[in-house]
């Protein structure tokens, strides 16, 4: 079925100390994504690059650019709000910190709609810190506690909506603080790690969460962050935790979401164009939205030697 896409560019480098992800949206648009989906036989509008709102919230000194990744967080929930009642954005990131607003804003739009909202998280790591939990200071560790409502995010706009704990599905995971994982032992989020998916495949994991999400007539928002992958197939992240899914692994992951028709937005996160090889991160990611979006695998073009 063809959709309305919208790609909204959200350069946001405020989640974590080390720079480069601004340029992202702007990688995933050489890489040729707005082609890529066109050719699908989706009507695709870029909306170009968005800004932060100018905020006032004072600056704390063990959290890194809270003020700017308040002001990023109004700012993408607005966006998202607006977008889903044309479309199905996708947010090219920009650090994982735009979940943050993106999460928000699509939970708003699911909530007025009376539909439940579902998130699926694909990522090395849980993002399950709160501003107090968090060691490294480092915002985009933290938009899953963010939008299930925990407590500690004060500066940030209210959470009227927070999504059932049990509504997440985090796939992926290799890296989780200490912190973290004490909060997520104690959550109803449904999780899955890499051994998990060695042991029984990712389709064993996904499919009975896809079914609930149709069961229950719901919004599903898909977010990909580059660490779910293999380093070895996608370097360009800050954040490389080793034994990641592969190249197939995670084309089956999107194929599924696409063959059940739920996926309501998306976010394409984490990408550091600063440190990538001849953009192949790039274009997995690229090659990863378009699976989501109907590519089938035997569709896939021949890539030009890297
Ligand atoms: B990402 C870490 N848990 O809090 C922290 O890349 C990493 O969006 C967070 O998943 C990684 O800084 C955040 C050590
Ligand atoms: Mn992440
Ligand atoms: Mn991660
Ligand atoms: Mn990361």
């Amino acid at each position: 079925m063809t959709k309305t896409i919208l790609l909204i560019g959200a350069p946001v480098d405020s989640g974590k100390t080390r720079q480069g992800c601004l340029m992202g949206p702007d990688a995933y648009r050489v890489a040729r994504l707005p082609g890529a989906l066109a050719d699908l036989g989706h009507e695709v509008r870029d909306l170009g690059n968005l800004a932060p709102r100018p905020c006032a919230v004072a600056a704390m000194d063990h959290l890194f650019e809270l003020p700017r990744t308040v002001g990023w967080t109004q700012t993408l929930s607005a966006a998202a709000q607006d977008a889903m009642a044309q479309g199905l954005p996708i947010f090219l990131g920009g650090d994982h910190a735009l979940s943050l607003g993106s999460v928000h804003g699509v939970a708003a739009h699911a909530a007025a709609q009376g539909r439940p909202q579902f998130v699926l998280w694909l990522d090395a790591h849980s993002d399950f810190h709160t501003p107090q939990t968090t060691q490294s200071g480092n915002l985009h560790g933290t938009p899953l506690a963010y939008v299930t409502g925990q407590p500690g995010f004060d500066a940030f706009p209210p959470v009227p909506h927070p999504i059932p704990q049990e509504n997440l599905c985090i796939l992926g995971l290799r890296s989780v603080d200490g912190a973290e994982r004490a909060a997520l032992e104690a959550s109803r989020i449904n999780r899955h790690d890499m051994r998990a998916i060695d042991e029984h495949g990712i389709k064993a994991l996904l499919a009975p969460f896809l079914a609930r999400v149709a069961q229950a007539g719901g919004a599903l928002h898909v977010s990909l962050d580059v660490d779910f992958l293999d380093p070895s197939i996608a370097p360009a992240v800050g954040t490389t935790v080793p034994g990641g899914a592969t190249v197939r692994e995670a084309h089956l992951a999107m194929e599924l979401i696409h063959d059940s028709s739920l996926m309501t937005s998306m976010d394409l996160v984490e990408l550091n164009p600063m440190l990538d090889e001849r953009g192949r991160t790039a274009q997995v990611m690229v090659d990863l939205c378009a699976s989501a979006l109907g590519r089938r695998v035997f569709d896939r073009p021949t890539p030009r030697l890297l």
